[in-house]
Formats: structure tokens, C-alpha cells, sequence
């Protein structure tokens, strides 16, 4: 048996959810038919460790289209839908992933996608790599390279590459701005107001919205959030964004005084301990807290379960914390990543270009990867412009071009005043 999942009878469900996906990400679909005649991954062994969505299975069957043989694992305990893996496992699919693994099992999946000695990683938080290097270091003279999705992944990959402890070479695909600029803003706005809706059916508009961070994944939270009528704090440690976050028309102040008027809180920070003792004890009776951070480090759990005399289920993916002196304070997807553990992740249309940067970066490892140096690389900034291009087409935009003579002027630097 190639594959662990939750149930195998919710295959049919998984691929009507993929099919739905296929119908929406034109680009990666687009990317696979050319692949299916050219096989650029022919002889590949992917391991990958990425959310398993409707989105990553279109990926996964344009992988294998391809002619690479894959095996994946989930990159969070809690983000696997169970229907979605049982469609890849029904089709063939080495995957080891479920909803709701301990953290156990979750490093146990990821050593069974490394049986197969991969030639290419593919992660989302770096889980997979670092277990090669820790754990599996002989498979790294096979490996011709790995892929990185996310931010915090990145983070760790250029810290291990300058420590000089990374052995391959790696891409940075969350660095692409057809990633970041698109995935990270966007999608991350939309898919954790969805997270937050699906685990409360609260009403957003008039409620205070607090919102830990606003880097890319703030930005678009609280841009979306005001969208849905509510009003919209900030909190930062880092001077320019906060500034953006004042002149973007939003609240900027310390997160112990946030802690006393937020309704609603999401961390998006990256870092850990955002929300600690003293802002539980200062919050209103019925806060809503969660996380949209690749871990849950960021909300301190066993600070709010110090506090409390008790706990329970109130509805999926929402735990109502009874405290001492009788608030309550609810915690959504046990402090992971609300948007993918509460709700299915961004929406397929702006994953097509994220999992088209997967794809090509896959592709130009399997090309050239033994000639790169073992060192976190970025796709060229052109790719970025041709996908855009590409997205633009399936949507029907069409967009102006210079002229020669415009870009002789922009080239021309004596023409002045
Ligand atoms: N991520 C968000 N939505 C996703 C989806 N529908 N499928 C797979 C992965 C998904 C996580 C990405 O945002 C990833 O780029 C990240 O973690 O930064």
C-alpha cells in the first residue's frame, strides 16, 4: 500500500473537488499540456511536503503529467482535506496525509515520501528538507534540488544556506512575485476571513478586528477585513510597515492596549508569543483569537490554558476557553493556520500562479540542477512577467505595450528637461 489517508470511499468527493479546482487555474493547466508532450520531469521522484488542497492536487497530477513519479505528505497536522488525499491515493498517488495528524505521525508521513529517494523536494515551511538534512543526509547526493513555498520556509532555508549547511540548491518560490505579491496578499485576505467565517459565522462589520502584523499576509487581511465593514487594528514592530498600515488608513498601536478592545484577533506575524498572558487577561468576554502564521507559535496556548478552568468544542475548529474569573475566549483551529486548517486555503484562481512557480522551478531543477550551487536561488523576474501575462490572457485583460520609440526615451538618459 502506496498511501495512508482517512478514508478511501471519499475519493469521488476529492475529485469532484479537484475537477472544481482544475476549472480554475488555466495557467498551471495550460503549463501541464505543454508538459504532457515534452515531459520535462521525465525519471523525477518528487517528495513533497505541501498542504494537501484541491490546489496542490491539480499541482501533484501536473507534476506526474509530466513524467515525474511523486510522493507527498501534508506540511500541517491540521490541513489535509481527508477527500481531496483519498482522490490521489484512488488514483494512484503515493500520499500520507490526514486531518488531524499528531506531530508524530506528521514526521512519520514525511519519512515515508523520502522510501522512494527522491530527486527533487518540493516544501512548504521547509519540514521535508530539513528532515533530509537532518535526518536522511545520504539522500541529498541524489536530490538535484528543492523548492520552498512559503515565507517562513525561506526563512529558515537562507539561514541553514548561510550557515553553510544547506546541500542542495533551492528555490525561493514564495520569493516570486507572481508568489508573494499575489498568494501571500490576496489570498492569505481572503482564505482567513473565510477561515475565521466558517469557524464563527460571526458578523464582521462593526467589530474590532485586530490584526498582529502587517507584512504581505496582514496587509491583505486587513484589506479584506475592512472590506467586510470592520474596523481594522494594527500592530507592528517594524516602523516602515506600521507607517504603511497609518497611511493605508488603518489603527497602529501596542498590542497590550489592542488587547482590551479587540472583538476579533489573527496573528500574521511569523514570529512567536504575539499573544500572551496579559493580553487573555485584558481581553473582552467572548474574544475570537487565531493564527494565519505558517506555525502555531504565534498564539501561546499554554498561556491561555494556565488561565482557564475549563474548555470545550463549541463548533468545528473553535474551542471556548472558560477562564478563572468567567470570560470566555475562543480559540479557532487550535492556533494554526486558520485560513487552511478552518477553511480550504486561497482560492484556486490565485494558486494557478503559485503552483506555476512550483512547476517551472521544478522543472529548471531537474535541467540544471546539478550545476547550481547549493545556495537559496530566486526565479528570474521575467517568469513573473510572462505569468502575469499568462493570467491576464485567461481573464480576458488586455494591456497596452511601449513603442520603440518609448523605449528609446527610457533608455535615453541625455533627455532631460
Ligand atoms: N496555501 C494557502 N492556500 C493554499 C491552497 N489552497 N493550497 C495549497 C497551499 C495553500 C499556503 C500558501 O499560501 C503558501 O504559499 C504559504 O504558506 O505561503
Amino acid at each position: 500500500m502506496n498511501h495512508k489517508v482517512a478514508d478511501l470511499k471519499l475519493a469521488e468527493k476529492g475529485r469532484l473537488k479537484l475537477e472544481w479546482a482544475e476549472s480554475r487555474m488555466p495557467v498551471l493547466m495550460a503549463l501541464r499540456e505543454k508538459a504532457r508532450i515534452e515531459q520535462p520531469l521525465k525519471g523525477m521522484r518528487v517528495a513533497g511536503c505541501l498542504h494537501v488542497t484541491k490546489e496542490t492536487a491539480v499541482l501533484v497530477r501536473t507534476l506526474q503529467a509530466a513524467g515525474a513519479e511523486v510522493s507527498w505528505s501534508g506540511c500541517n497536522p491540521l490541513s489535509t482535506n481527508d477527500e481531496v488525499a483519498a482522490a490521489l491515493a484512488a488514483e494512484g498517488t503515493s500520499i500520507y496525509a490526514w486531518h488531524g495528524l499528531s506531530v508524530d505521525e506528521f514526521y512519520w508521513c514525511i519519512e515515508k515520501t523520502l522510501e522512494f529517494k527522491p530527486t527533487l523536494t518540493l516544501d512548504d515551511g521547509a519540514d521535508l528538507i530539513f528532515t533530509v538534512h537532518a535526518k536522511h543526509p545520504e539522500l541529498c547526493a541524489t536530490i538535484l534540488g528543492g523548492t520552498e513555498e512559503t515565507t517562513t520556509g525561506v526563512h529558515r532555508l537562507r539561514a541553514m544556506a548561510a550557515d553553510g549547511k544547506l546541500k542542495y540548491p533551492v528555490f525561493a518560490v514564495n520569493d516570486s512575485e507572481t508568489k508573494w505579491d499575489f498568494d501571500n496578499v490576496y489570498g492569505t485576505g481572503q482564505s482567513s476571513i473565510d477561515g475565521i467565517l466558517r469557524a464563527t459565522s460571526v458578523f464582521l462589520a462593526g467589530k474590532t478586528f485586530v490584526i498582529g502584523g502587517y507584512g504581505h499576509c496582514g496587509r491583505g487581511v486587513a484589506m479584506r477585513a475592512r472590506g467586510m465593514g470592520a474596523n481594522v487594528v494594527v500592530t507592528e514592530v517594524k516602523p516602515t510597515q506600521a507607517l504603511k498600515a497609518v497611511l493605508d488608513g488603518f489603527r497602529v498601536m501596542p498590542m497590550d492596549e489592542a488587547a482590551k478592545i479587540g472583538d476579533i484577533f489573527i496573528t500574521a506575524t511569523g514570529v512567536r508569543d504575539i499573544l500572551v498572558e496579559r493580553h487573555f487577561r485584558s481581553m473582552k468576554d467572548g474574544a475570537i483569537i487565531s493564527n494565519t502564521g505558517h506555525y502555531d507559535v504565534e498564539i501561546n496556548i499554554g498561556d491561555l490554558e494556565k488561565l482557564s478552568r475549563g474548555k470545550r468544542e463549541i463548533r468545528p475548529s473553535n474551542e471556548e476557553y472558560l477562564l478563572e474569573d468567567g470570560r470566555r475566549i475562543y480559540l479557532l483551529a487550535q492556533g494554526r493556520l486558520v485560513n487552511l486548517a478552518a477553511a480550504e486555503g486561497h482560492p484556486s484562481e490565485v494558486m494557478d500562479m503559485s503552483f506555476a512557480n512550483q512547476f517551472l522551478a521544478l522543472c529548471r531543477l531537474a535541467k540544471d540542477g546539478k550545476t547550481l550551487a547549493k545556495k537559496v536561488y530566486e526565479l528570474p523576474p521575467e517568469l513573473d512577467q510572462e505569468l502575469a501575462q499568462l493570467k491576464l490572457g485567461t481573464i480576458g485583460v488586455a494591456i497596452d505595450a511601449l513603442t520603440d520609440e518609448q523605449k528609446r526615451y527610457a533608455a535615453d538618459y541625455s533627455a532631460g528637461t
